[in-house]
């Protein structure tokens, strides 16, 4: 899992703008890199709030990179 943090969040679009550490599957080797992402299922929008602490898992898809998993980290 990687490391992030909520900037924003936008539930019409399916989007969450996240400051992340490394994704190596995603060959995202610096720290503290800022981007949006689209999640996979809405609802996992529903579970965060702006500045909230994360650990999450994206992939590259079709439809751009997309977070795959999402939960509250510490
Ligand atoms: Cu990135």
């Amino acid at each position: 899992m990687v490391n992030g943090k909520v900037k924003k969040i936008d539930e019409v679009a399916g989007k969450v703008t996240l400051k992340h550490g490394p994704i190596k599957n995603l060959g995202m080797d610096e720290d503290g890199m800022t981007m949006v992402f689209r999640v996979r299922d809405p609802a996992m929008l529903k579970k965060v709030k702006v500045g909230d602490k994360v650990q999450f898992e994206a992939e590259r898809t079709t439809a751009g990179i997309t977070v795959t998993k999402m939960q509250k980290g510490k």
